[in-house]
């Protein structure tokens, strides 16, 4: 399968869909980067403002949690990284990878129809055949020496749109999924990424003025992590195992173990068990 044409991203393309006011004010859009999350710390740190947004056609060192590659190839996937500074609470940044996870449920929902899962803290998944496929994936880095008295995050998000089966390396192919296996079509990446910038600013805005309670239950009702016997990873550490109860006050997770302890997981790699 050949990747279907979809216009290459431009400031123009994007804005042409946008409907913010302080989310991809400042917009750039790179051929080749090495990861969109680099280029936007360095940003933030030269003291870019709240919203400003990179995105990439291809990133050649893409990351995601603990060092891990994010597979970036050229023209058809969205690579972008989101800076958002704020003067809230600590507290409230916690929130900001399920927010993040909210909001591309809901933009990918609205512009291709699926029906999709997010597992603890923020991976998008379809399920299909009783198996659960990444589609998207968030990373959240705090920005430390950026604009003063504001706490910084840049959140990337790599979400797989136009991309064929047989651009995954093999050893991805059983567990990650783009839009374009899913449905059968190509789907544009410009007002994907709009939708998603105005599903995000929404959401914070929400954060900022009414507090955690109103994305605590959205996320709640989208993730299937909930409820679930789990085994979590922790890097440097034996995996622990019990049940997912459900989230503390600042989005951790929940764990009773097998002893009855009550745990909340702060970082750590999920996996379902039933
Ligand atoms: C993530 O990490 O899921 C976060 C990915 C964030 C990527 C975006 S792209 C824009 C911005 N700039 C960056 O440099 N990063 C962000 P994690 O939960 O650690 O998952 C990483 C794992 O997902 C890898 O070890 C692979 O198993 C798998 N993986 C890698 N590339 C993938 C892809 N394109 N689609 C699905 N799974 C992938």
């Amino acid at each position: 399968m050949t990747p279907p044409a979809d216009s290459s991203l431009s400031p123009e393309t994007i804005r042409a869909h946008l409907n913010t006011r302080e989310l991809g004010a400042t917009l750039s859009v790179h051929d080749e980067v090495d990861s969109t999350n680099h280029i936007l710390a360095d940003l933030a740190r030269a003291g870019a403002s709240h919203g400003t947004v990179v995105v990439a056609e291809s990133q050649t060192a893409g990351r995601g949690r603990l060092g891990r590659p994010w597979i970036s190839p050229r023209g058809v996937n969205l690579y972008a990284s989101i800076l958002l500074t704020t003067a809230q609470a600590s507290s409230a940044i916690t929130w900001i990878p399920l927010l993040t996870a909210v909001a591309a449920v809901r933009a990918i929902t609205t512009l291709a129809g699926l029906s999709l899962r997010v597992k603890w803290p923020n991976d998008v998944l379809v399920p299909r055949d009783g198996e659960e496929r990444k589609l998207a994936g968030i990373l959240v880095e705090a920005i430390s020496g950026g604009q003063t008295g504001a706490k910084a995050v840049v959140v990337g998000i790599g979400i797989n749109v136009n991309m064929p089966a047989e651009a995954f390396p093999e050893g991805l192919r059983p567990s990650a999924t783009s839009l374009l296996i899913e449905t059968g079509h190509s789907v544009a990446r410009a007002p994907l990424l709009a939708a998603l910038l105005e599903e995000m600013e929404r959401l914070h805005n929400q954060l900022r003025d009414h507090g955690a309670d109103g994305i605590a239950a959205a996320y709640q009702s989208l993730c299937d992590t909930l409820g679930k016997q789990v085994r979590i990873e922790l890097a440097g550490n034996d995996p622990i195992e019990g049940t997912a109860e459900g989230l503390a006050p600042d989005g951790a997770l929940r764990l009773r173990t097998r002893e009855g302890k009550i745990l909340e997981i702060r970082a750590g790699d999920i996996v379902h068990l039933r």
